[in-house]
């Protein structure tokens, strides 16, 4: 686009949604132009923030016929890229749709604006005696609408699933300024394709959520929380599997290695909660502390009131924050089957001290998911020969190269690694049948 059909355009979307939600200063769009870990950047012609399902169909319509394309950005939490305008996308933020309706104690659900946080909906389901089945670090920034475009899973995934779990409905625009979904009560319905389901993980591909209506769960009565010293993770992961088959409730269990477990005590400044081990478990479950007997966890720290709760979480959920004070990090989100958790990060020791000499490894995640975060602190941003070796060798172990965060534009390059090629190809279909403009996240997937 020339500038004169930037200007044309920017007039257009201030007549949308009003001049003051159109941010086109250098310091104003600073914000959505990186993401949290600062590796991945772009530069915007502007920020534009609808405040409802119609304003972001007009500013959709105004942008298809300019031939603009758009990223869509919700807390900006992610961390693949997949939100900031790697190719000068114009952005549309959906912080301004940040609308909770009252809970449906019935159907044990609610419906949100795009741009309400996880906080927040948490907190209007906790009002009514209910809970989101899905928790995350970044709950308080996280938007309900990011987590469905990325299908976001978090620490509950062992007992709840992910997004696409939770949810009943959405609203979404299309790249053609069509509004399609709903958001109502309906607790079963198989009337073809799932279109909420696909929208759900497609990184804003296919269209612009605007709401989503969320199953709600019951919150667990008696949870408990343990932090234990494991000789490794394949102790970790039995010690769940033994609980689970007792009939435990478990509703967390995460991972961290020693390396991990020095660094954040080092970032918070506190005391190390156990001796050295290799590594370390957090589980958390429903029920009473007689639970831990059935597992082989030796010393381990039990808490059963919040506050307490808390300081066992902060040393798993510091890691992210401690492993950004310490550079700009190479985030692999990647799994494998439970049981070669080990073999995993037994290999990737060698590989990142010959691929990457020098280099931090921080290795934490999802035990029971498999999931784990491998964090590599060194290598320049821009320089992806780490993320290479290790997604490769993630691949050669039938793993995947995204449990969590998504592809983005983070690992596009590698997505041929683990998807086929009829895959891709159906995918591509997808995408050319619902934006053939390639109006939306052109940067993104493929
Ligand atoms: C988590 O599990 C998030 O804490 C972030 O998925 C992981 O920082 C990371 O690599
Ligand atoms: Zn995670």
């Amino acid at each position: 686009m020339n500038d004169g059909s930037v200007e044309r355009l920017l007039d257009q979307l201030r007549e949308i949604v009003g001049a003051a939600h159109v941010l086109t200063d250098a310091d104003a769009r600073a914000g959505y132009e990186v993401d949290w870990t600062g590796r991945f950047r772009g530069v915007s012609p502007a920020v534009v923030r609808p405040g409802s399902t119609a304003e972001v169909a007009a500013v959709v319509r105004a942008c298809g016929v300019a031939g603009a394309s758009v990223v869509t950005q919700g807390g900006n939490t992610g961390l693949v890229g997949g939100a900031v305008p790697a190719g000068g996308e114009l952005v549309v933020s959906t912080r301004r749709l940040d609308w909770i309706g009252p809970v449906d104690a019935i159907g044990a659900q609610v419906s949100a604006g795009a741009g309400a946080t996880l906080a927040a909906a948490q907190a209007q389901a906790a009002a009514a005696g209910l809970a989101v089945g899905i928790d995350l670090g970044a709950r308080d920034s996280a938007t309900v609408g990011g987590m469905v475009a990325t299908n976001a899973a978090g620490l509950n995934y062992l007992r709840h699933g992910g997004m696409r779990r939770q949810l009943v409905g959405l609203q979404a625009v299309l790249a053609n300024g069509e509004v399609i979904g709903r958001l109502d009560a309906l607790a079963k319905d198989n009337t073809g394709y799932d279109l909420a389901g696909l929208l759900c993980g497609s990184e804003g591909t296919l269209a612009i959520v605007t709401a989503v209506r969320l199953q709600l769960v019951a919150p667990p009565r008696h949870l408990r929380t343990a932090l234990a010293g494991v000789p490794d993770l394949r102790t970790a992961v039995l010690a769940v599997a033994s609980l689970r088959d007792a009939g435990v409730v478990v509703e967390a269990a995460e991972a961290f290695l020693d390396e991990g477990m020095a660094l954040v005590c080092r970032h918070l400044a506190v005391e190390r909660p156990l001796p050295p081990s290799p590594a370390y478990l957090l589980v958390d479950w429903d029920g009473d502390v007689e639970a831990l007997a059935t597992t082989a966890l030796g010393d381990a720290l039990v808490a059963d009131d919040p506050s307490r709760r808390a300081a066992l979480w902060r040393f798993r959920e510091a890691h992210t924050e401690a492993v950004n004070r310490a550079g700009v990090p190479h985030k692999l989100d990647v799994s494998v089957a439970p049981a070669d958790l080990d073999a995993l990060v037994a290999a990737l020791r060698p590989l990142v001290a010959a691929t990457a000499p020098g280099a931090l490894l921080v290795v934490f995640g999802h035990v029971a998911d498999g999931n784990l975060h491998v964090n590599v602190v060194g290598p320049p941003p821009d320089d992806d020969t780490i993320d290479d070796a290790i997604l490769r060798l993630v691949a050669e172990m039938g793993g995947s190269i995204s449990a969590e965060h998504g592809i983005g534009t983070a690992k596009r390059r590698w997505l041929s690694l683990v998807r086929p090629p009829a895959e891709l190809a159906a995918m591509r279909a997808v995408k050319q049948a619902l934006d053939p403009g390639g109006l939306l996240n052109p940067s993104v997937l493929f």
